[in-house]
């Protein structure tokens, strides 16, 4: 059952958006998408805008993670469309879909110099999975359902659109295309069979999951395999969580003592990239288990690689009919490691130092987070730190930057991520130079009611960069920031509140008034400049 439509270009592209789940817009004003605008005013559409684009864009994404459905910016013409570039390319290197809308200058007088007339395409192209002006206004609808239907099929990825002055302004009328069901793509059933046998023969397999097994929902089913052929389970990105900590086959800490000992390691729903050492681990095979045929390795041979469904994968992985050998003694000694670190970790998150280190800070929020939290990431050595120190309870709760490693998500991460749970606690880990790039954000989040607290690590540098450089040339340039800046009275400006903490034994208290302020809040921990995160513990 098709159903036919009516309007200007926003009302038709709203209608086409709606059927398939879209349920809010990130924005930044242009007269270019005005007719969107007045589609979701008209109809009571929730529009959330933002100061930079790149918070709109990022937002979207948010949404997409965590809530696994279509996250949609509107950008307006030229200038709204190239800042929101980076948070296009995120969502490309995160598998996110999100769709950008953009505005173009009109198509009658293309060429005549019209303000902010640009061809985006050749530019989003390279980071989107679907690219397309749309000429007219009826052919809106069919764009926008081809354009989801791109962004969520698997491999996932963001979409574009750009509309043409004339054609979003003008009335037409379509058929609304019916949403076409993403069929799951069905891996080679060989190749999952060889897969699940070399696990089930291996003697010391390890699962390493990631951001894919939860886009993917296999998340049930990864547990199931791992219970079933008895693995080890680390996580990376949005992968984080699947397992709770408690569970007997959940590991974080261990990893590199795995992945030396192992001799089958299997990778699932993540790039074999520099996160993975690029897939080289020594003597031990590599199953690599991939969601889309896309994304086998070019630059690894491994030893099975099934591409499709993820949980229909590992639900065959899962009901495995061999052979399984018996791993009681190699999760023995990964827990003896993995136990053993956290004892140190232990003793460092609750170290009274003075500066305050970032692992303390780690120790209280530990105290101060619910289970089902969602923190985010947006930084240098504080959020290596933070991934080190928290250990997500359940999964869908953990926002990092991804591969791509863009600095500048934190407040549209933010907005995603309020907007997608209103009753949650949200927590933004953000480095001091992260900061620069999104705070002006919070007189968004003030404005619109949307409470976030963000803890800043405040060492006055770009640590990542000047530890690195002057290790490498015995000095350091471009690496420092104001030392003790008041970022809470940034935000305090902006709507929101704060304040500065610098005894390890005021940070307990200062969660605890961040959490219950109801506004954007900004801890801003002063942290020791010298101290750097140790990067070779995090190889691999
Ligand atoms: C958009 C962008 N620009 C530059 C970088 C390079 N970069 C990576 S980490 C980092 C330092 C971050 O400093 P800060 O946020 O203060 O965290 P710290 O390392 O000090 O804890 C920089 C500049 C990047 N990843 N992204
Ligand atoms: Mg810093």
């Amino acid at each position: 059952m098709t159903e036919r439509v009516e309007g200007h270009g926003g009302e038709l592209a709203l209608a086409a958006l709606r059927a398939h789940g879209v349920r809010e817009m990130f924005t930044l004003s242009g007269g270019h998408v005005f007719p969107l605008y007045d589609a979701a005013h008209k109809t009571g559409f929730p529009i959330y805008d933002v100061r930079h684009e790149q918070s709109a864009v990022f937002a979207a994404e948010a949404v997409a993670k965590l809530q696994r459905r279509p996250g949609l910016a509107v950008l307006t013409a030229g200038p709204g469309v190239t800042n929101g570039v980076s948070g296009l390319t995120s969502a490309f290197f995160n598998a996110s879909p999100v769709l950008v809308l953009g505005g173009r200058a009109p198509q009658f007088r293309w060429g005549s110099g019209s303000l902010q007339e640009m061809d985006h395409l050749p530019l989003v192209a390279p980071v989107t999975k679907h690219a397309e002006t749309v000429f007219s206004a009826d052919d809106i609808p069919r764009a926008v359902t081809a354009a989801l239907t791109a962004a969520l099929t698997p491999h996932r990825g963001p979409a574009f659109l750009d509309f043409p002055l004339e054609a979003v302004f003008s009335v037409g009328d379509a058929e609304l295309p019916a949403v076409p069901p993403i069929a799951p793509i069905e891996a080679d059933p060989d190749e999952v069979a060889k897969a699940g046998g070399l696990i089930a023969a291996a003697g010391r397999p390890v699962i390493i999951a990631g951001s894919d097994v939860y886009a993917g929902d296999a998340v049930d089913a990864l547990r199931a395999a791992a219970e079933a052929l008895a693995v080890p389970v680390f996580t990376n990105g949005m992968g984080r969580g699947a397992l709770p900590p408690t569970h007997p086959l959940a590991f974080a800490k261990a990893r590199r003592v795995a992945l030396k000992g192992a001799d089958v390691v299997v990778v699932i729903g993540t790039p074999l990239d520099f996160r993975l050492g690029f897939g080289d681990f020594g003597d031990a095979k590599v199953v690599h288990v991939v969601d889309a045929p896309s994304q086998r390795a070019g630059h690894v041979q491994p030893a099975a690689a099934p591409a499709g469904d993820l949980r229909l994968i590992l639900t065959a992985f899962a009901e495995h009919p061999g052979d399984r050998a018996d791993h009681a003694d190699w999760i023995a000694q990964l827990r003896v490691a993995e136990d053993a670190a956290k004892v140190r970790d232990a003793e460092e998150m609750a170290a009274e130092t003075d500066p305050i280190r970032p692992a303390r800070i780690y120790g209280e929020l530990r105290k101060a987070l619910a289970p089902d939290a969602i923190t985010i990431g947006d930084g240098g050595d504080f959020v290596s730190y933070a991934g080190r120190y928290l250990e997500p309870a359940q999964p869908g709760t953990w926002l990092d930057p991804g591969p791509y490693g863009c600095l500048g998500t934190g407040m549209g991460y933010a907005m995603g991520a309020r907007v997608s749970h209103p009753d949650r606690q949200i927590c933004v880990l953000m480095g001091d130079g992260a900061a620069g790039f999104s705070l002006m954000d919070v007189e968004s989040l003030a404005r619109q009611q949307l409470p976030v607290v963000i803890v800043v690590g405040n060492n006055g540098i770009w640590g990542l960069e000047k530890h690195p450089m002057r290790a490498m040339y015995g000095y350091d340039v471009a690496a420092d920031l104001q030392p003790g800046l008041r970022y809470d009275k940034v935000v305090e400006a902006l709507g929101g509140a704060g304040e500065t903490v610098e005894k390890a034994a005021d940070l307990a208290p200062a969660l605890t008034r961040a959490f219950d302020s109801g506004v954007p809040y900004l801890v801003n921990v002063l942290t020791d400049p010298a101290d750097a995160y140790p990067r070779s513990s995090n190889l691999a």
